[in-house]
């Protein structure tokens, strides 16, 4: 009997090995810093913004960007500057040219994944050629590209409900050039992913200048 129990507790360690094995840490790959002037105070109504290094969850070692050249709509067609393309086009530097200007009020990006994908995390580059935070961030995934029905929401800071989406509790970030990397609590099979905002502590503005979608 004991002889039995000690041989499953090795293959209990060995499932769990040949488990981790397959596991891979999500680190970003992010550009250098490209602060500029002087520094302003980043205040969001009601709230502080958090300064924060991103998390390094473990995911599937087949698990990569699988937004990479995807096709990228927006609730506004016509940009101020730049191109929605940007969004989705593996250069994060901040330099005039690299973001897209939405404008003011709330509005929305999203990706097309081509195919409904398992998503374990996003990442999201708004600005970070200066600190600053955004407004009313809200992440949702869906098969609906409507985003009517089957709406997971993975990240929300809309602490008021002011975008009318749900209230949310997750803080405000301050931008810098590693980006925001926000994991799922648990996978979410989806083809869309969409970013909501309202400005940002500086201005009106809704800037991208990079989202990474992370599934397979
Ligand atoms: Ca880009
Ligand atoms: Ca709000």
């Amino acid at each position: 009997m004991k002889k039995a129990s000690v041989l499953l507790g090795v293959l209990a360690v060995a499932v769990a090995q040949s488990f981790a094995a397959d596991m891979k840490p999500l680190k970003l790959d992010f550009p250098p810093s490209q602060l500029e002037g002087t520094p302003v105070p980043v205040k969001l109504a009601g709230l502080t913004p958090v300064e924060e290094s991103n998390p390094v969850p473990m995911v599937p070692a087949d698990v990569k960007n699988i937004a990479l050249k995807k096709a990228v709509t927006a609730s506004d067609d016509f940009p101020l500057e730049g191109e929605l393309e940007y969004i989705t086009d593996g250069n994060k530097a901040a330099n005039q040219g690299c973001y897209v200007d939405i404008t003011g009020g709330l509005q929305w990006v999203q990706i097309d994944l081509g195919k409904e994908s398992e998503i374990f995390a996003v990442a999201v580059w708004h600005f970070h050629s200066q600190k600053r935070a955004y407004n009313d961030v809200v992440i949702q995934v869906s098969n609906d590209k409507e985003f009517k029905n089957g709406v997971t929401t993975i990240y929300n800071n809309d602490h008021d409900n002011s975008a009318k989406l749900g209230k949310g509790t997750d803080k405000p970030w301050i931008e810098t050039n590693e980006g925001k990397l926000i994991p799922l609590k648990a996978p979410v099979k989806a083809q869309y992913v969409r970013l909501y905002s309202d400005g940002n502590s500086t201005n009106e503005v809704n800037s991208y200048i990079e989202v990474e979608v992370f599934g397979r």
